[in-house]
């Protein structure tokens, strides 16, 4: 696989997000829940030209019905709608190579910011390009955590709530960017410590879970057991002291 072309792939693909009339043609695919022409895009250009480069491998999306291929790409084309929908200019494109058994290679972009994340299975994450070293195991007083509710999973709100608020008395303080993709990532640079959420798809941490493990990072699901690349699950990922932290008010509240 020629990676630099995928990278490539992903920031033109990025592009869209700048497109104004993309940007304003919203669709609700339930309450809160929503889907722009900017997503839709984003989406349908890197499965053709993805499709071009490495046609023996499948094509999943958060906008892409169908059947899994055991090897397939893995996409959020804009992981941050509501923050896209909003011009709040906190949004990524995630992409991810699932090689039948694990996630192997992920590519986030913010294209507001220019961050980008490049992560390779036993090779590390490049961030801009640097290599990023193994992310400061904090003290739980000094860590920052991201509260992942989903305006789309009121229905959880008193268990997420409980539990925010046992970590907020805990670590440092809370963070709410509402993009799980770079929020992960950004566990894995060091920015931020942790983040829990109770119900996220594959997409939505696929890229960054890797970035996080090749940074010293843990992540499971709200069992402990690893999360899953074909299914929604329940997220919990930290350096080693602040994923305790989470573990346990998880373990608290969650019923
Ligand atoms: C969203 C996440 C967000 C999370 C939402 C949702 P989308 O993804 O990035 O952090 O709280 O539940 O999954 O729908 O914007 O790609």
């Amino acid at each position: 696989m020629n990676e630099q072309a995928v990278i490539n792939l992903v920031i033109e693909a990025s592009r869209f997000v700048f497109d104004e009339a993309l940007k304003t043609d919203v669709a609700m695919k339930g309450k809160a829940d929503f889907v722009t022409a900017v997503d839709l895009k984003i989406s349908g250009f890197l499965k053709e030209r993805l499709g071009e480069i490495t046609p023996d491998i499948g094509f999943m999306s958060e906008e892409e019905e169908g059947e899994l291929a055991p090897r397939r790409w893995i996409l959020d084309p804009i992981d941050g709608t509501t923050n896209l929908v909003y011009d709040f200019r906190l949004s990524s494109v995630s992409l991810a190579y699932f090689d039948g058994k694990r996630v192997t290679f992920g590519v986030i972009y913010n294209p507001y910011t220019k961050e980008l994340f490049v992560g390779k299975r036993g090779e590390g994450v490049r961030y801009n390009g640097r290599l990023l070293p193994k992310a400061p195991d904090r003290d739980p007083a000094d860590c920052l955590i991201e509260f992942g509710a989903g305006s789309t999973k009121k229905q959880y709100t008193e268990e997420h709530f409980a539990i925010a608020k046992d970590v907020f008395l805990e670590c440092l303080d809370l963070r709410r960017m509402c993009s799980s993709a770079l929020a992960i990532a950004y566990v894995a640079a060091g920015k931020l410590n942790g983040y829990f959420e109770r119900a996220i798809k594959p997409w939505d941490y696929a890229a960054a879970t890797l970035m996080l493990e090749e940074c010293g990072g843990v992540a499971s699901d709200w069992q402990g057991k690893p999360v899953p690349y074909d299914k929604p699950s329940s997220y919990v990922c930290g350096t080693p002291k602040a994923y305790r932290v989470l573990m346990d008010s998880i373990r608290r509240h969650h019923t």
